[in-house]
C-alpha cells in the first residue's frame, strides 16, 4: 500500500505491531486527507478482529414517545408535550408494534424522549409485556440520558433502576446521548443533557452489574477534532476497566429541522475517516457499526472495507433520523443486507444483539 501522507508511516507501524495510538495519532489521522491509506490500516484491524465477518441484526426499533423535556438542539425528533405532532404510545400500542413482526426479530431496540408525566410503572409494564410474550426477543432499550432520567422518577440509584429495569426484561443498554462529551459541545448543543462523566458512569453501573451496552458519538455540528478524540478515548479508558462494551457506533449529524440547520451534512469521505479512525482508535472494542439509516446503505457497504464490522439491521420503523431529513428507506429486509454485504466481498452473518451468530 502506498500511503500518499507520510505522517501516517509512524501510525502504520503502530498498527502492524498492534501496538496503542495516541491522542496525537488520533489527530493526525483526522488531519490526514489519505482516505485509503487510513482506510487500510483500519481495515487490518478490522480483519485481525472480525476476519471477514460483517453482521447484521433482524431487529424492530420502537419509539415510544418523542415528547421530550431536554429539547436538545440538534434534535428534531422531540416535541413539546403539546405541540402538534407529539405522540406517546401506550403500552398495548408498544406490544401492537412489536406484534406486527410477530416474534419474527432478535430485538426490539426500544429509545424515545424524557416525557414529563409517565410514571416509571409504565416503562416497567413495557418491558414486562414484551418480555412475557418474546421471551426469547432481546430488548436493547433505554439510552443512559433515560436512564438517568428513570432513576429519578423512580427515587432509586441508577444500580438499583437498572436491576429493576432488568427484572422485568431489559437486556443491553444503546448507545444514544453520548453526543461528544465535551462540556463546550454539551452546553451549546445539548444543554440540559446529563453530562459526559454522567454518561460513562451509567454505562460503567450497567457493566459492572452485567449489562452489556453500546456507545456512539454523534459527529458533524460544532466539535473539533481534538473533541472527537477526546470522546474516543473516554471510552477507550471505561472499556478498559470494563469491557462491557460491544460496538461503537458514530453518527453522523443530520441538520434539517434542527436548530443547527445551518451547518452543512456531512460528507461521505468525513463519514468513512470516522469511522476508519474509531476503528483505529478504539482498540479494544469489538465491533464499529455503519448504521446504516444514518450513513445510507451504500456508504455502509463501502465502509466494510474501512473498519466496519456490522451495518444494523432491519429496523422496520425509524424516527430519529428521519424526523432530521435521512432520505434512506426505514426498513431493508434480511436477504438485501445480506446481498450488500456479500457484493462488498463479506461474509454476512446474522447475529443477536450479543453477537452470537444466528444460525
Ligand atoms: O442519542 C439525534 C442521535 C441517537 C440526531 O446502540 C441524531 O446500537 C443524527 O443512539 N442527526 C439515537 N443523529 C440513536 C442511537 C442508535 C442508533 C442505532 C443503533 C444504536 C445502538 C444507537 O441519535 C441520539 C442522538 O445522539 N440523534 N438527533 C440528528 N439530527
Ligand atoms: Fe430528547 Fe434525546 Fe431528542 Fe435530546 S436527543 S431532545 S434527550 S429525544
Amino acid at each position: 500500500m502506498l500511503f500518499t501522507d507520510n505522517s501516517l508511516k509512524s501510525i502504520k507501524e503502530k498498527v502492524i505491531a498492534n501496538q496503542r495510538l495516541s491522542f496525537d495519532d488520533g489527530i493526525t489521522l483526522f488531519n490526514s486527507n489519505d482516505l485509503l491509506g487510513i482506510g487500510y490500516l483500519a481495515n487490518i484491524v478490522r480483519e485481525r478482529k472480525n476476519g471477514d465477518r460483517a453482521y447484521f441484526i433482524n431487529n424492530r426499533h420502537i419509539n415510544h414517545t418523542n415528547i421530550c423535556i431536554n429539547r436538545c438542539l440538534f434534535c428534531a425528533f422531540s416535541k413539546d408535550k403539546d405541540e402538534d405532532g407529539a405522540y406517546t404510545m401506550s403500552v398495548e400500542d408498544v406490544l401492537s408494534a412489536a406484534r406486527e413482526q410477530r416474534g419474527m426479530v432478535s430485538e426490539f431496540h426500544i429509545v424515545g424522549g424524557l416525557h414529563p408525566d409517565l410514571p416509571f410503572q409504565y416503562y416497567i409494564d413495557m418491558l414486562s409485556v414484551l418480555h412475557r410474550e418474546y421471551p426469547k426477543v432481546h430488548i436493547q432499550g433505554f439510552t443512559a440520558v433515560e436512564i438517568e432520567y428513570l432513576s429519578k422518577i423512580a427515587g432509586l440509584s441508577i444500580k438499583d433502576t437498572l436491576i429493576k429495569l432488568r427484572d422485568a426484561g431489559l437486556g443491553s443498554l444503546p448507545g444514544g446521548g453520548a453526543e461528544v462529551f465535551a462540556e463546550r459541545v454539551r452546553q451549546k448543543i445539548c444543554p440540559k443533557k446529563l453530562n459526559g462523566g454522567e454518561w460513562l458512569n451509567i454505562h460503567r453501573t450497567a457493566h459492572k452489574i452485567g449489562m452489556r451496552s453500546n456507545a456512539t458519538m454523534l459527529y458533524g455540528h460544532i466539535e473539533t477534532i481534538e473533541e472527537r478524540v477526546d470522546h474516543l478515548l473516554k471510552l477507550r479508558e471505561l472499556q478498559d476497566e470494563t469491557g462491557g462494551f460491544m460496538a461503537f457506533i458514530p453518527l453522523c449529524f443530520h441538520p434539517k429541522n434542527t436548530e443547527l440547520d445551518s451547518v452543512s451534512r456531512t460528507t461521505g469521505s468525513m463519514d468513512l475517516k470516522m469511522l476508519a479512525v474509531s476503528r483505529l482508535m478504539l482498540d479494544n472494542f469489538p465491533h464499529i457499526k455503519a448504521f446504516w439509516i444514518m450513513v445510507g446503505p451504500k456508504l455502509a457497504q463501502i465502509s466494510l472495507s474501512f473498519g466496519v464490522d456490522d451495518i444494523d439491521g432491519t429496523v422496520v420503523e425509524e424516527r430519529i433520523t428521519h424526523s432530521a431529513g435521512a432520505e434512506t428507506d426505514q426498513s431493508l429486509p434480511k436477504d438485501e443486507l445480506a446481498g450488500m454485504i456479500r457484493e462488498a466481498g463479506r461474509v454476512p452473518v446474522e447475529r443477536d444483539t450479543l453477537y452470537n451468530a444466528i444460525t
